[in-house]
């Protein structure tokens, strides 16, 4: 599965453009811009796994680090810095990972 078959092509493009500045990254915007706030929490779990590189269950620090990449290939790898912010915002448990189990998948990223 690729991200275009959830995601609209055309906001994956703007959206990873408005943000390639270094240290723009601002993920309640991204995800907003991505299209993904308005869907099913089935399409918000297929891009998780499209993320999930590794296919772990999780999105661990070295997959955030590329997330961008996962939406498209002319996406920029995200600084440590930004890593680490995306990571705290979505790991609610402490564990340095980001996991989406059934309905909790909505969540992921709080305020999306
Ligand atoms: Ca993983």
């Amino acid at each position: 599965m690729a991200m275009t078959d959830v995601l609209n092509a055309e906001d994956i493009k703007k959206a990873v453009g408005a943000f390639s500045a270094a240290e723009s990254f601002n993920y309640k915007k991204f995800f907003e811009m991505v299209g993904l706030k308005k869907k099913s929490p089935e399409d918000v779990k297929k891009v998780f796994h499209i993320l999930d590189k590794d296919r772990s269950g999780f999105i661990e620090e070295d997959e955030l680090k590329f997330v961008l990449k996962g939406f498209t290939p002319e996406g920029r790898d995200l600084s440590d810095k930004e890593t680490k912010a995306l990571l705290a915002a979505g790991d609610k448990d402490g564990d340095g990972k980001i996991g989406a189990d059934g309905d909790s998948s909505r969540s992921l990223w709080p305020g999306y």
